[in-house]
């Protein structure tokens, strides 16, 4: 690595513009170190969850000589985004309220293969004697107005540290591939800016792709159930 020692370069002249952290507070000091601290345990919340999916999903490919899970996303929701959403609902913007009020610190995303196997993984998971379901919206037998499909969990599940057992909410989100694709390319388009108010005409066309994937997504399931009940099997 190339370090430029010399003290009066750009470089060194913003190194030194960085505020001095014993400059800083204690209690600001403390409330960072916590706010870390509860984000490592929504991380390992995570981690948990994802392996009980691939667990699930090397079982299902098994039995059913194909994958029902295409791919398994995560986050950590955003300091900024977290503060959004406690402003948002009126409620206090501290880490106690982020851990008892918000339910998606933690996400995970679970892209299906097939509309089945939304229903598959999520009753599987559910079934799990650690996992306790906190909530359920299907989206999916009831889509949002504007189209917007998908089935969203929120779970608890225990998470062992070293000193502690702690009961951590995930917010699992499980759709097909479509779905993700008329949802990634909707929060691009609109979602994330929804105090823009978008035309009649361009929300009935938003709303007519969502349709026309959903019978498409139909459509895939009834052709993969003809080509079983053919004896044919489905693999990858
Ligand atoms: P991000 O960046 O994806 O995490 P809220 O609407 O968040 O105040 P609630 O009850 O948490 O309240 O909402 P809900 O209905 O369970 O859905 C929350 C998440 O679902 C959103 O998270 C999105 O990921 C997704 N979602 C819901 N509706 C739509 C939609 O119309 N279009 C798209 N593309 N995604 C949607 P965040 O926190 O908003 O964002």
């Amino acid at each position: 690595m190339n370090i430029n020692m010399n003290p009066n370069s750009e470089l060194n002249q913003s190194i030194v513009k960085v505020p001095n952290l014993v400059s800083v507070p204690d209690p600001l000091i403390n409330q960072a170190y916590q706010f870390q601290e509860a984000m490592m345990m929504y991380t390992c919340a995570i981690r948990e969850v994802k392996t009980k999916l691939e667990v699930l999903n090397d079982e299902l490919s098994v039995r059913n000589s194909r994958n029902p899970i295409e791919l398994v996303k995560s986050r950590v929701k955003k300091p900024v985004s977290i503060v959004e959403k406690l402003t948002r609902r009126d409620l206090p913007v501290s880490l106690e309220s982020m851990m008892e009020n918000l339910d998606d610190v933690a996400g995970i995303r679970v892209i299906c293969s097939f509309l089945d196997d939304i229903y598959a993984v999520a009753d599987m998971l559910a079934r799990q004697d650690d996992v306790h379901i906190i909530a359920i919206k299907d989206y999916i037998r009831q889509p949002k107005s504007n189209g917007y499909r998908s089935y969203h969990m929120i779970v608890e599940i225990p998470v062992f540290f070293s000193d502690q057992k702690k009961w951590m909410r995930v917010e699992v989100q499980i759709r097909t591939m479509a779905m993700d694709f008329w949802a990634s390319l909707d929060h691009q388009l609109k979602y994330k800016k929804e105090m823009q108010v978008y035309s009649q005409e361009i929300s009935e066309e938003l709303r007519e792709c969502a349709d026309v994937i959903a019978l498409t997504d139909q459509k895939m399931l009834n052709i993969r159930k003809r080509i079983e009940e053919q004896g044919i099997t489905v693999t990858k």
